[in-house]
């Protein structure tokens, strides 16, 4: 057990801000933990640089003119838990078998280090033992071909490149199948869909220059702090222009509170704080809707008096009139809205809301930020169209300083789905492939996330590809998508470290390491770049300079291209070695496929602060079918999507500021407090009194999703905390045995990991 795993666990209250001595203290504890050498410290410094790489961490932008040091606290756990000297290797296998590993804790598995053989998994002895790359593509190959493709799923976790992504879709394509489901489905899916309905592109509009020209910011179910941190200097540097920062979160987040730059000796010499939120509204969970009803409200009540008194109006009814449809429907909703159902549905009381909006009607140029506390609900959808209704109300669409901005989580979850990751047919350029390649694509849709859970617990899919992730532990139900693992026929796993999904075996499996983004790529014509797209849809190019953690390991790209090679029939269109072996000759092709987006792709992509993808949205051309932006009435005021009932509490599903998704980077959670133990069940004071607790005590949570099942995640431990009173929070991924696969958001199937409805048990004080 590791020093970490000893500490006694804590929960304070922590006083200081985001960023700080805290985030400097942090990183002197991580960096020798990883045992990283001179080299990865050099390798900081090259973070985000326009010649250096692009960070493995989160999807912000990076600009142009950067700082020395353009990183994060986060984004240097990241680097370092990549660039760790610990390796685990075939002797670690010879040592453990699988049934052993998996009463190892998600942190010990992959503290070991980085994967160093490809390795193929041995029933007889229950261990993973090293094969030749050779025999692995052979016998996976193998596999496939004896499969309907249709059978098959080609998983994508956000992070492996344009270049990866784009022939890893292709391959999966050519071999007959549109089953690929991405990160994206339990994450943005609900982005993608609404934006797309709402101003007819699937991403935000904003861009880093738009921090400097708005005059509000709305910030909604993001948890900055920890998951974007570097987006701080943006919203530091908006604060200190005067900009209002009004924020919707159960939770106080102490990264949306104040901030301290760690990078800013005189901040961090005086302890000078900036304070972000200039309102902070604890909203309920799936309370926004509500939220946005009642801002709406006032926003209607003040317009029908201003233009009563021949006053300026405070809707932009020029824009409404030239750029929308359907906002007669919304009005006439909003009218009859009745406030007590939304105080009680968002639990705030009308005056803040009209705090809110009047923020919101002073203001002429406003961002919207939000992140997973929109997306993951079953009205998720419905969440994302709200943000756009605000927004459209006052024209907040398509002028500077202003728009929809999603904060992607991983760093090239967005660009996968640019360059053909989905299983969505009509968002591939199906017959520009098909000529491109001498082919015929599937036209079906493919399985997304939530019919891949499905149909692993059902046996109609038999082999699983995955292109990094940790599927199994991000998904919901783990209890039972565990147990149906075992029936797959294949499972082939593309990873960099060790963890939870590949402890489940399948009757044929294998664990493939590669490269990761920040190692020196070499290949037949020398080193290798690669490009990632960012949350605003700017394109980056990234080289990796490390030393590579084994000279095992194979790129993505050539694992990809090694099993494309044993499942495909040869075809002169594609030469998969000649791709591997200069990865400029995949950019030609993506441009060839994408001439738009990509236009110039090589000569481009190193461009300081990347070359932008460009979006019709913000030029205020409405690529939806009626070529207008649409308003959306919301079909009641909660997110949740299922009813209140005594007892019943909505979960929130977390991540703690010492976690990249499912990789635990440790057991502290500083800006909560939290030190040395992730089993806290965040509750409201008077919630605690009520149900007859104490802090401290330990409980379990019980499934309440009145469809017969029986889930329970024993061992948490009663907390108070600054949370409203019926919601409860814990961390993702520890809960989502707590989750109904069924349990998704209505359209874009996200798992509605924001409000699961939980019942508590006592079990020992
Ligand atoms: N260090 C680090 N960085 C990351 C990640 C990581 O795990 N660690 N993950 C990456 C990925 S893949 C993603 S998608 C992003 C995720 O980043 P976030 O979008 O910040 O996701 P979460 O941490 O799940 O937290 C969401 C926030 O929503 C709030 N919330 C919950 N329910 C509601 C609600 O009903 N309404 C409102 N208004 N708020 C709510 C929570 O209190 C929390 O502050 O971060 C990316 N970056
Ligand atoms: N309850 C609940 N569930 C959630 C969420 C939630 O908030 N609550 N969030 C959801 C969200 S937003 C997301 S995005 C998903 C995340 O789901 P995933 O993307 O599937 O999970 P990660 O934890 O990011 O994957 C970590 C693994 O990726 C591998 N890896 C790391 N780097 C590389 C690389 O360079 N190449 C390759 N091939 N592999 C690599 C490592 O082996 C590591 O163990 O989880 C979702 N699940
Ligand atoms: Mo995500």
């Amino acid at each position: 057990m590791s020093k970490q795993d000893a500490d006694k666990p804590q929960v304070k209250p922590f006083k200081g801000p985001a960023g700080g001595w805290g985030s400097v203290r942090s990183l002197a504890e991580i960096l020798p933990r990883e045992k990283v050498g001179a080299e990865a410290l050099r390798e900081l410094a090259r973070q985000n640089k326009p010649d250096g790489f692009a960070c493995v961490s989160c999807a912000w932008p990076k600009p142009a003119d950067h700082h020395p040091a353009e990183f994060c606290e986060e984004g240097a756990k990241a680097t370092a838990w990549e660039l760790t000297s610990l390796r685990t290797t075939p002797d670690f296998f010879a040592q453990h078998t699988l049934t052993e590993l998996r009463t190892w804790r998600d942190y010990n598995l992959e503290q070991h280090g980085r994967l160093t053989h490809p390795l193929r998994y041995d029933p007889a002895t229950d261990k993973y033992v090293a094969v030749s790359w050779a025999e692995a593509f052979a016998d996976i190959g193998a596999a496939l071909k004896l499969l309907d493709p249709k059978a098959a799923v080609f998983y994508a976790s956000g992070r492996a490149s344009l270049e990866t992504s784009y022939m890893y879709s292709l391959m999966a394509r050519m071999y007959g199948s549109q089953n690929l489901p991405d990160s994206s489905n339990m994450c943005h899916e609900s982005t993608s869909v609404g934006l797309k309905a709402a101003i007819g592109v699937p991403v935000g509009t904003t861009r880093l220059q738009d921090f400097e020209a708005c005059d509000a910011i709305f910030f909604f179910g993001q948890n900055v702090g920890s998951n974007a941190p570097r987006m701080l200097h943006d919203l530091r540097a908006a604060r200190k222009r005067g900009v209002k920062i009004v924020t919707f979160n159960p939770l106080k987040e102490r990264g949306l509170e104040r901030f301290t730059d760690p990078q800013n000796p005189i901040e961090m010499a005086t302890l000078r704080e900036t304070g972000i939120s200039t309102q902070y509204h604890q909203v309920k969970a799936s309370g926004d809707i509500a939220a946005m009803m009642g801002i709406m409200k006032f926003l209607v009540e003040w317009d029908d008096a201003a233009t009563g008194r021949g006053e300026m109006p405070v809707l932009d009814h020029a824009f409404i009139a030239a750029h929308t449809q359907g906002v007669d429907d919304l009005l006439a909703a909003i009218r009859k809205v009745d406030w007590d159902a939304i105080e009680a549905e968002c639990g705030l009381p009308r005056h803040d809301l009209k705090q809110a909006a009047s923020v919101y009607a002073r203001s002429k140029a406003v961002m919207a930020i939000y992140g997973m506390g929109l997306t993951q609900h079953v009205k998720g959808v419905e969440n994302v169209r709200m943000v756009v209704n605000l927004l459209l109300l006052r024209g907040n669409v398509g002028k500077p300083g202003a728009g929809p901005t999603p904060v992607r989580g991983h760093s090239n979850v967005q660009g996968q789905r640019t360059v053909g990751i989905t299983e969505k047919p009509e968002l591939a350029p199906l017959d520009k492939l098909a000529a491109q390649y001498g082919f015929s694509p599937p036209r079906e849709k493919g399985l997304d996330t939530v019919a891949s859970c499905r149909g692993i617990i059902n046996g109609t899919v038999k082999a699983f590809v995955a292109l990094g992730g940790n599927f199994l532990r991000a998904v919901p139900e783990t209890i039972a998508m565990e147990a149906a693992w075992t029936n797959l026929d294949l499972s082939v796993q593309i990873a960099t470290k060790l963890n939870r999904n590949h402890l489940f075996a399948a009757k044929m499996t294998y664990l493939l390491p590669c490269l990761g983004r920040i190692e020196r790529d070499l290949q037949a014509t020398g080193p290798q770049a690669v490009s990632v797209e960012d949350s605003t849809s700017c394109i980056h190019g990234s080289v990796g300079k490390a030393k590579p953690a084994s000279p095992h390991l194979l790129s993505e790209p050539a694992i990809v291209a090694g099993i494309a090679k044993a499942i495909l029939p040869a075809n002169p269109k594609v030469d998969w070695d000649a791709w591997v072996g200069d990865y400029s000759l995949i950019r030609d092709a993506i441009e060839e496929t994408y001439p738009e987006v990509f236009k110039d792709f090589n000569a481009r992509m190193f461009t300081p602060g990347g070359f932008w993808k460009g979006n019709k949205a913000s030029d205020r051309v409405w690529l939806t079918p009626s070529g207008k932006a649409e308003f959306l009435t919301p079909s009641g005021l909660s997110a949740t999507g299922f009813a209140g009932a005594e007892g019943r509490f909505r979960l929130m599903t977390l991540r703690s500021n010492d976690q990249f998704n499912t990789t635990i980077y440790g057991y502290h959670d500083r800006f909560r407090g939290v030190k040395g133990t992730r089993d806290v069940l965040f509750m409201h004071a008077d919630d605690i009194a009520a149900h007859g607790l104490a802090e401290g005590q330990i409980v379990a949570l019980e499934s309440d999703a009145d469809d017969g099942q029986h889930r329970r995640r024993e061992g948490l431990i009663v907390t108070p905390y600054s949370i409203p009173r019926g919601c409860l929070g814990a961390y993702y991924p520890e809960c989502n045995m707590l989750i109904s696969v069924e349990h998704h958001a209505q359209e874009s199937h996200v798992p509605a990991a924001k409000s699961v409805p939980v019942r508590l048990v006592a079990t020992k004080r």
